[in-house]
């Protein structure tokens, strides 16, 4: 007897699949596409964690188990190359960063390999290589083609010692997160993709993703924050009537306003401030607050502060003076940067009111006119117009549309629509990324670089010193000519956001040889979309908008056939250990290379997939690898017992009977169940469970029975474990003398007529309580099993000395006797 000896299995069969090409993609297009993506690692060098190897797994089965049921899938793999991380290292320990991030994507791909997923490597692809930068080029200046390209100039985080541009997320209490300087705001020229021309596109097609789940839809919502109101244009009579137009959701509440609110970035600010006595305070005031970050400025629980300009604008409809102040609640890039303060109907403005003695005014009372003013608080409810004119009396919801109306057919504003999303700002003062194709002349200004010179590559005489972009240090990149006019020109010095790079890679691997455009549309559209997406919720609002977006433009250029890039988004719970995160930080970190070496693959998988479900967190346990490490053994055992049967031609019978007739409904109860747990609702935990199961039928099922049904019962338990432990599962397959890989068997179906029960084990209660527990027919009446019940000797025993009242028969389940 043989034992089971991972190590050398898994290895064995990797270099065989490998060589055999198993899992090259199958491209016969008489069968259904399928196509499995996980998220692309970004090789950090640190290796492969548990929150990977769930990822893999789960991509795997779902890969796997479409491949037996006949479909030809695309289950690709690449890295996510470009990044900070590399150049740091270059700055830190004088490494190139290429060489960097290339051994470290050998090291990661290597480390995916010993998990036996089924990737077609042929397709591998990685960001950071010119064959693929090159089109990131091509497609950055596609955008640029379509006028979803632009350069502005716009206040951005910048850090003074990292030189460079931060996210704001990348700020924190005003800090930069790495060297924790103090974050300013500087005005800066950087390029932009217009992602909020598709904000009304991203928002609707929303509703077209079922297959999403509900919490990543309701984030990508919020994140485009789409917010009906009104523009409200107010006269700056001292300005000679300049307008400021404010963004409103509550035009019903316009009577009530007693103050308007500037951002301190307002363009009309210096105007308004010119000449007056508070002008010096204003400014620096107006320094201050661009340190703070937008969620600082705009908390509720933060201080509101501001400031009177001094000066006065006129209001649309009464004609009143209304002052106007800045403050640090409103925001440049939101609405219109300007707000129209109405403190009794509005929680942020009362606060303001209060501090800066500014009048409350009650324009909007309840319907039991409960509101006595002075108030306390601000009523945000619905109610009744009052104070408000010749709207008095109307009811708000109404006075909304009714106010934008009126403002619109006296030219002093209207009905509009406001979105929180912003353009997307892709320009990083960094080396490691895709550099952005474009130069500048003094004669012919911003030029793209003409297709045929693509790629723009980085290039290697740079220095890494930490304290500015790499790229300006090299002069062969920074001085070019002009694509134009032949003359001097320098290049763009900026690489592009990596979150770019992302956004397009699940269509280059439908065509990943192509190396003059990023795809052909016909390969894309035999894959597109991608039917099962699996990656973690942290890129729920980044990635996964962004390659919405990206899919987007490429359907208005006809690229790509699907305007939806993913069908079905399953985003995988965290792996715990004691009840938190797995993080190097809290020192709790197990690594799935030391498992895969203690166990094997097939245990590490095993145990990640039947321990939660795989969108809910699941806690890591020694025991529980144990327990499927023990698994995989009981199902090699009983394999290797009855390795005899399959040298042996046997009959099978006409009808299965008794104990065999028993083990069969269990194979196809087995197969219905772990058929549907795969297929229909990724709960490869419960049909783990199914499978565990069948096989402690297999062991208690007797030596004398008939061994047909044994043996189908064995072969198919190899293959509906097959997806999720697949070197066991192959090692076995060919000990049963098969020559073909179990890999390719079809998945098997199972026979309905094998489900129905002929017997089955009922309780028998005497006044609720189970006092016999009894076989009887499934075909039995109700009569019939009474009268069987009542005809045994123990509970007619029981019962003796009673008079039974009634007998509740529930078919299948009990028999419960009342009786006095
Ligand atoms: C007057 C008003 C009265 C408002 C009232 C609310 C209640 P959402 O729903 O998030 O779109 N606002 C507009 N632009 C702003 C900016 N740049 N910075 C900070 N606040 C701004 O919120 C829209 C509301 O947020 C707008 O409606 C405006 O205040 C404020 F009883 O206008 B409201
Ligand atoms: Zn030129």
């Amino acid at each position: 007897m043989a034992d089971y000896n991972p190590r050398q299995i898994e290895d064995k069969w990797q270099g065989y699949w490998e060589q055999a090409g198993v899992n090259r993609t199958d491209e016969d297009p008489a069968k259904p596409k399928y196509y499995a993506l996980e998220q692309f690692p970004y090789p950090s060098g640190d290796g492969l964690h548990m929150g990977h190897m769930r990822v893999y797994s789960i991509g795997d089965v779902v890969a796997r188990f479409r491949r037996m049921n006949g479909y030809r899938v695309l289950h690709p793999m690449g890295a996510d190359a470009f990044g900070l991380p590399a150049e740091n290292a270059a700055i830190h320990r004088g490494v190139n960063p290429r060489e960097w991030t290339i051994n470290n994507m050998e090291k990661i791909r290597k480390e995916q390999s010993l998990l036996g997923v089924s990737y077609d490597w042929d397709r591998y692809l990685g960001t950071c290589l010119p064959d693929y930068y090159k089109l990131t080029q091509w497609l950055f200046l596609l955008f640029y083609k379509r006028g979803l390209a632009y350069r502005k100039k716009a206040f951005v985080n910048w850090c003074p010692d990292c030189h460079t541009v931060l996210a704001n997320e990348q700020v924190e209490d005003g800090k930069c997160w790495r060297c924790d300087s103090e974050v300013t705001k500087k005005e800066l020229e950087q390029w932009f993709l217009k992602i909020t021309d598709y904000a009304e596109r991203l928002l609707e097609g929303l509703d077209r993703l079922p297959g999403w789940p509900d919490k990543v839809r309701a984030m990508q919502r919020n994140w485009i924050g789409k917010s009906e109101g009104a523009h409200v244009t107010f006269t700056i009579p001292e300005l000679q009537d300049e307008k400021v137009t404010v963004f409103t959701t509550r035009p019903d509440t316009l009577y009530g306003v007693s103050y308007m609110v500037l951002a301190p970035e307002h363009p009309l600010v210096p105007q308004l401030i010119k000449g007056k006595a508070s002008e010096t305070k204003v400014l620096e005031f107006i320094e201050q607050i661009k340190k703070s970050s937008d969620i600082e400025r705009t908390s509720t629980e933060a201080e509101k502060v501001g400031l009177a300009t001094g000066a006065y604008a006129k209001h649309p409809l009464t004609g009143e003076k209304i002052p106007i102040w800045i403050a640090n609640y409103v925001l440049m890039d939101y609405g219109t940067g300007a707000v129209m303060g109405v403190p009794a109907h509005d929680e942020r403005d009362f606060q303001f009111a209060q501090k800066y003695e500014l009048p409350i005014q009650v324009v909007i009372q309840p319907q039991d006119d409960s509101l006595i003013e002075p108030i306390s608080e601000a009523y945000t409810g619905d109610g009744v117009l009052v104070s408000s004119g010749p709207f008095d009396g109307m009811k708000n919801r109404e006075a909304i549309q009714a106010i934008a109306k009126h403002l619109n057919e006296n030219q002093q504003g209207g009905p509009t629509v406001n979105y929180r999303l912003r353009d997307w700002l892709i320009s990083r003062q960094r080396y490691w990324g895709t550099p952005i194709p474009m130069t500048y002349c003094d004669h012919c200004g911003v030029v793209p670089v003409p297709e045929d010179q693509l790629p723009v590559v980085l290039p290697e005489d740079v220095v890494f010193d930490g304290k500015r972009n790499p790229l300006t240090t090299s002069d062969s990149f920074v001085h070019t000519t002009c694509p134009q006019c032949g003359g001097e020109a320098r290049r763009e010095t900026d690489t592009m956001d990596t979150f770019i790079d992302s956004s397009w890679y699940f269509f280059r691997y439908a065509d990943v040889q192509n190396s003059e455009q990023p795809f052909d549309p016909d390969k894309v559209n035999q894959w597109l979309p991608v039917d099962e997406y699996i990656g973690g919720v942290e890129h729920a609002v980044l990635h996964l908008l962004y390659s919405r977006f990206f899919t987007k433009v490429l359907f208005d250029e006809g690229m790509v056939a699907v305007d939806e890039p993913f069908t079905s988004l399953l985003t995988q719970g965290m792996v715990l250990k004691d009840g938190a995160k797995m993080s190097k930080s809290k020192g709790n970190v197990v690594s799935p290379l030391e498992i895969v070496d203690k166990y094997g693959a097939d245990t590490a998988r095993l145990f990640i997939l039947f321990a939660a479900p795989p969108d809910r967190d699941l806690e890591w346990s020694e025991s529980g690898v144990e327990g499927s490490y023990r698994f995989l053994n009981r199902v090699w055992r009983i394999i290797d017992q009855h390795k005899d049967l399959f040298s042996q031609t046997l009959t099978t019978p006409v009808n299965y009977e008794g104990e065999a007739k028993e083990l069969r409904r269990l194979l196809h109860q087995t197969i219905k169940k772990v058929t549907g747990d795969m297929g229909e609702r990724n709960h490869f935990n419960t049909a783990i469970s199914a499978t565990m199961e069948l096989v402690n039928g297999i062991y208690s099922y007797p030596k004398h029975a008939d061994r047909t049904i044994l043996k189908e019962a064995l072969e198919k338990l190899v293959i509906l474990l097959a997806p999720m432990v697949p070197h066991i599962t192959e090692e076995l397959w060919h000990m049963m003398g098969h020559s073909e890989s179990v890999h390719l068997q079809a998945w098997p179906t199972y026979d309905p007529e094998a489900l129905i029960l002929d017997e089955v084990e009922i309780a028998v209660q005497i006044n609720g309580k189970v006092r016999e527990k009894l076989i009887v027919s499934t075909s039995a009446s109700r009569e019939e099993v009474e009268k069987q019940v009542m005809e045994q000797e123990r509970i007619q025993a029981l019962i003796a000395d009673k008079t039974v009242r009634k007998v509740i028969v529930i078919p299948g389940k009990l028999v419960n006797i009342v009786a006095k």
